[in-house]
């Protein structure tokens, strides 16, 4: 501080400073997201203001921004989102910690109006109740009062302006002085900053406490409990990986298996008052409970399920054998109308999904299936239920914690996807994958094994082909078959010789139709080309 702090404005020198008034903008901002999860976790976790509002941006960012986030952040989406969401609140905090200064009121009624934000997105979701404002009316009155505090206990040191702290002002002229001159908030700023990092600890395990105790809890139902399926698969032939390295597993485990959906926290669903409403165009709408799903006779299939959001040689696709009710065996129990051209479901997360009514009538087995690999559904795939759709993409058939199905049509009603311009019939597209060697590594000359999986759901592979450099296609060999709705791993042995090489694959469908080098991105459709790799061989 300089002479200007002469008296040019008495208030302004009797106050802390900036920086310490943002802070406290900071830390009670910290502590209302800490508070409002935690009483989020308690009630309905998506209704925490932070997650709240996330849910929102997700839901407002424009397809190729949503694209852009789900290439260059993979599974870390969601962290950076929440990270962000995270950074501009504290920045807009800050803001109002300053504005606290000279404009007390102003800023406590701003700095608890920017949090009702949150009150009134978690309100207004699709799935959301008049008490998911709740959260964020305790979070914004956190806010304010934390704010008022930190401002009167000790950023303000003038013993006429405010009463209360009086008693703690020392008495002599000298003093007063000193305290005008920013001497005395230099003997309390150790004070504060004591104060400031005790509450960024207490809201990080706030914001700890609120994961934990709003974090989905194991499912009650374990493997022993699922329904025997009426046709009895074969357990799966050993995979490729067990003979070459590096190739993806025949079977993902479920803990590898992919995750994308828009929700920002697992739904966290109980399965003795979960239920499933069949309705719409329909002639007997039905309401099935999670009991009533499971003494259903239910069918076992091995199903690859991809993303269109997948980038040729991307992650974004898993395999495993699942067990459910075939969706078609349902329809025909409620009687579909005539012009029904589509299923709108919704799902515990607030999102709807169109499926073409034919890929759930006809004989490929669309499941809503309980379980995965043996394993009742985790709820991060969709705990109790979900749809399971073959040769479609997860996002127009594979609906997760799935509560209705609406007989419909197109023409009425549009789901989350189709309102951001994805296409409505959006079938797997033919696909493979280059597992090993990993690109941009660097590997001895020599033999050297390239495999890795190809897809073409519903329609099979029939071979994969892979081109060293500019030389000539050799088809590789095959993994075990299990059915057009799955993946077929492959190999081929190559002769490695020292340098940079590329290597590139593609895969040909049981219609003939080979995998394009047509580069295409994501959106709207799935990606295409072929995959290439760049390896150094040393
Ligand atoms: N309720 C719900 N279901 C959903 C989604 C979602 O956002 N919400 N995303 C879909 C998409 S885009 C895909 S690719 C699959 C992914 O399923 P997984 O996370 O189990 O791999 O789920 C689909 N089902
Ligand atoms: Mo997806």
């Amino acid at each position: 501080m300089t002479i200007t702090d002469q008296r040019p404005d008495a208030a302004a020198a009797r106050r802390a400073p900036r920086w310490a008034y943002a802070v406290a903008g900071v830390v009670s901002a910290l502590a209302a997201m800490g508070v409002g999860h935690v009483v989020a976790g308690l009630l309905y976790p998506p209704a925490s203001p932070l997650l709240a509002v996330g849910s929102y941006v997700i839901d407002l960012a424009p397809t190729p921004v949503k694209e852009w986030a789900v290439s260059t952040f993979g599974n870390a989406d969601k962290p950076v989102l929440i990270a962000s969401v995270t950074v501009v609140s504290l920045v807009l905090a800050a803001a109002v910690g300053v504005l606290a200064r000279t404009k007390l009121r102003l800023a406590l009624v701003l700095g608890a109006a920017l949090i009702l934000i949150g009150a009134v997105i978690a309100a207004t979701r699709p799935t959301g109740r008049i008490v998911d404002a709740v959260p964020s009316l305790i979070a914004a009155a956190t806010m304010s009062g934390l704010l008022f505090l930190l401002h009167k206990r000790f950023l303000l040191s003038d013993a006429t302006s405010e009463e209360g702290t009086a008693e703690e002002l020392p008495e002599s002229p000298t003093d007063h002085n000193a305290r005008e001159t920013g001497a005395l908030w230099a003997a309390d700023r150790r004070k504060f900053l004591i104060a400031a990092a005790g509450t960024t600890a207490g809201a990080a395990a706030l914001g700890f406490l609120g994961q934990r105790v709003g974090a989905p809890a194991a499912p009650s139902i374990t493997a022993k409990d699922l329904p025997k399926p009426t046709n009895s698969l074969a357990p799966l032939p050993a995979g490729l990986e067990t003979k070459y390295d590096g190739i993806s597993k025949f079977v993902t485990p479920n803990d590898d298996f992919y995750r994308v959906d828009i929700a920002l926290s697992v739904p966290r669903i109980d399965q003795n008052t979960w239920q499933l409403t069949i309705d719409g165009d329909v002639d007997k709408p039905l309401t099935l409970s999670y009991a009533d799903l499971l003494e259903m006779p239910m069918i076992e299939k091995d199903i690859t399920m991809t993303c269109v959001s997948n980038e040729v040689g991307g992650g974004y696709v898993g395999a495993a054998r699942w067990l459910g009710v075939p969706v078609r065996e349902l329809l025909d129990q409620v009687g579909v109308g005539k012009g029904v051209d589509q299923i709108l479901s919704s799902a515990d997360d607030g999102i709807t999904i169109s499926t073409p009514i034919q890929a759930l009538t006809d004989d490929r087995d669309a499941l809503l299936a309980v379980a995965m690999n043996g394993e009742p559904l985790s709820p991060t795939h969709g705990f109790p239920v979900r749809l399971v759709t073959p040769g479609l993409f997860g996002f127009v058939g594979s609906t997760k914690w799935i509560t209705s199905m609406t007989a419909t049509t197109y023409a009425k009603e549009s789901a989350y996807w189709t309102d951001r311009d994805w296409v409505i019939d959006a079938p797997v597209l033919t696909q493979s994958r280059i597992d090993t060697p990993r690109g941009l590594e660097t590997n001895p000359a020599g033999p050297t094994i390239i495999g890795g999986v190809a897809w073409a759901q519903q329609r099979g592979i029939t071979k994969v082909e892979v081109r060293v450099d500019d030389g000539e296609w050799q088809e590789a060999t095959l993994g075990p078959d299990a059915g057009i709705d799955y993946w077929r791993q492959w190999y081929i042995e190559w002769d490695a010789t020292p340098g940079r090489h590329t290597l590139s694959s593609r895969a040909t469908d049981t219609t003939g139709e080979t995998q394009t080098d047509a580069k295409a991105t994501p959106f709207p459709s799935g990606a295409t080309g072929w995959h290439s790799i760049v390896t150094m061989i040393a």
